[in-house]
């Protein structure tokens, strides 16, 4: 997918406060900031130009900053987060998601919704109902894109936290997808990479101007992702995967 810019948030020292539900202990702050410096420079490394926010220490998990906005070509889209926690995050992403976009739609109570929650695959959304996107939230996300020419189809989640933990497209006609999303029925025009179950936290890559990047550690994935002939760059999560955080969380690009 070809992007130019990429908006991220540094962690503030308050992320290891931030929502899990992985159980995978707390996160070390000073690794997972190397972790977030890394996946900065991997960005610009295929092309992006970053716009840093600075932390948010009254939001332990701003720096998810994917789930505050969802961004086309077309306008923006002002989010409401599902956890309560994280409401408050959308307020200091909106200027410069005003700055940015010349149409810049809301999400408005009672509808929640998180940017991990949606998938674009071209001109299609898939939009994930789940913990944090409630049906009122992605039916005005709906109607937004809609009007701009995209369709929008909902899918119940029962066990991943957002849509893109379990399924993420590697281009416009590939998919990559673990657990309850292996055979869903709603991407069959598309071909298949099935994440194997050891390796689930790995389905949440992304394309980056040609270059799937994934987190280290997913042998049999990486190996899976490579022999169909992609480039491939690997980064270091593990702080953020004890956050159930993966690399799409990290940024809105556009
Ligand atoms: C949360 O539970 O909200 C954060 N700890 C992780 C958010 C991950 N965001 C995403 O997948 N888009």
């Amino acid at each position: 997918m070809d992007f130019k810019f990429a908006i991220v948030r540094i962690p503030g020292r308050s992320v290891i406060n931030g929502l899990t539900e992985a159980g995978l202990g707390k996160p070390n702050y000073e690794k997972l900031l190397r972790q977030h410096q890394e996946y900065c420079k991997t960005l610009e490394s295929c092309g992006l130009q970053l716009i840093q926010l600075p932390p948010l220490e009254m939001f332990p998990d701003s720096c998810f900053v994917e789930d505050s906005a969802v961004v086309n070509k077309e306008l923006a889209v002002l989010t409401r987060p599902g956890a309560l926690s994280r409401r408050g995050e959308t307020e200091y992403v909106a200027p410069i998601i005003n700055k940015n976009f010349k149409i810049v739609k809301k999400i408005y109570s009672p509808g929640t919704l998180d940017g991990g929650d949606i998938l674009q695959i071209g001109k299609k959304y898939f939009v994930g109902l789940s913990k944090r996107t409630n049906i009122e939230g992605a039916t005005q996300f709906k109607k937004i894109q809609e009007e701009v020419g995209f369709t929008v189809s909902f899918i119940h989640l029962r066990d991943f936290l957002h849509l893109k933990s379990g399924i993420n497209a590697l281009d416009n006609k590939t998919v990559l997808m673990a657990g309850e999303l292996i055979n869903s029925p709603f991407f069959i025009e598309y071909d298949q990479i099935i994440v194997p179950s050891s390796e689930s936290y790995g389905a949440n890559c992304l394309n980056i101007n040609g270059t799937i990047i994934l987190p280290t550690n997913f042998p049999q994935l990486l190996q899976k992702i490579r022999n169909l002939g992609y480039v491939t760059k690997e980064i270091e999560m593990s702080e953020f995967q004890k956050l159930d955080g993966g690399l799409s969380c990290l940024s809105i690009r556009y």
